[in-house]
């Protein structure tokens, strides 16, 4: 594991955004875990979280002209990793734009649904927090081919490595599948297990294997 993604599974942990307990999730299901990024909501973790995004897209070698965060959690992520990215690798990064789509369309000012850069033309990345279903990404997609940009790949904080129901992938495989492009995250649920096995009570760990076993998908 990388130094970046210890870091960001001890903050997550430190700032209760790793939760464990009974959690229903968006897709109906039961979870003995939940990664709420909304608790990184101070300057620290907000800095160290754009770190660890960054670290993770200049680790996967993509190329793009910008990112775009779905509203309204994806807001602040694009916000903070262009930044990053622009503070870390000036020369690759620096011109990167961020971009973000309105919940309700604007008939005046600047109108149209996008803030920030237009998409048309460009080569786009979507930042998002979590995957596990796969159902916010998939609207982020529609929206940026209404936008007429070209996705270039997703990157999330958290791979929860979960079958959808009606395949034996998981979310991030089926969505990677789907469009023929990578979906990257910071950490996934195997990292969660190999960092965090000795600093969880053995019964979180042993309800995380359970739930893992039973949404695992097919090698
Ligand atoms: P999918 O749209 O099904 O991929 O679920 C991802 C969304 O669920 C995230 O954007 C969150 O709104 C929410 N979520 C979390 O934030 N953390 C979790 O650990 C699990 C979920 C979830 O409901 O599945």
């Amino acid at each position: 594991m990388e130094n970046f993604q210890a870091q960001f599974l001890d903050l997550a942990l430190e700032s209760q955004a790793l939760q464990f307990g009974t959690f229903t999730l968006k897709s109906g299901r039961q979870s003995p875990y939940f990664f709420n990024l909304g608790f990184f909501n101070t300057g620290k973790l907000l800095s160290a979280l754009a770190t660890s995004y960054a670290n993770a897209i200049i680790k996967s070698g993509l190329k793009f002209d910008i990112i775009f965060g779905p509203a309204y959690k994806g807001i602040p992520l694009t916000a903070i990793t262009v930044a990053k990215l622009a503070e870390l690798d000036p020369e690759t990064y620096g011109n990167v734009g961020y971009s973000f789509n309105r919940k309700e369309k604007k008939d005046h000012g600047e109108g149209g649904s996008i803030v920030g850069c237009q998409l048309s033309g460009k080569k786009v990345l979507i930042i998002d927090d979590v995957m596990t279903a796969g159902t916010a990404i998939n609207e982020a997609f529609a929206i940026i081919k209404e936008g007429k940009g070209e996705v270039i790949g997703s990157i999330i904080a958290l791979d929860r490595q979960e079958t959808t129901a009606d395949s034996e992938l998981s979310a991030t495989q089926a969505v990677s599948k789907r469009y023929g492009l990578p979906v990257i995250s910071i950490v996934s649920l195997s990292d969660i297990v190999r960092h965090l096995k000795d600093k969880i009570t053995p019964e979180e760990l042993s309800s995380i294997e359970f739930y893992r076993k039973q949404y695992a998908p097919k090698d």
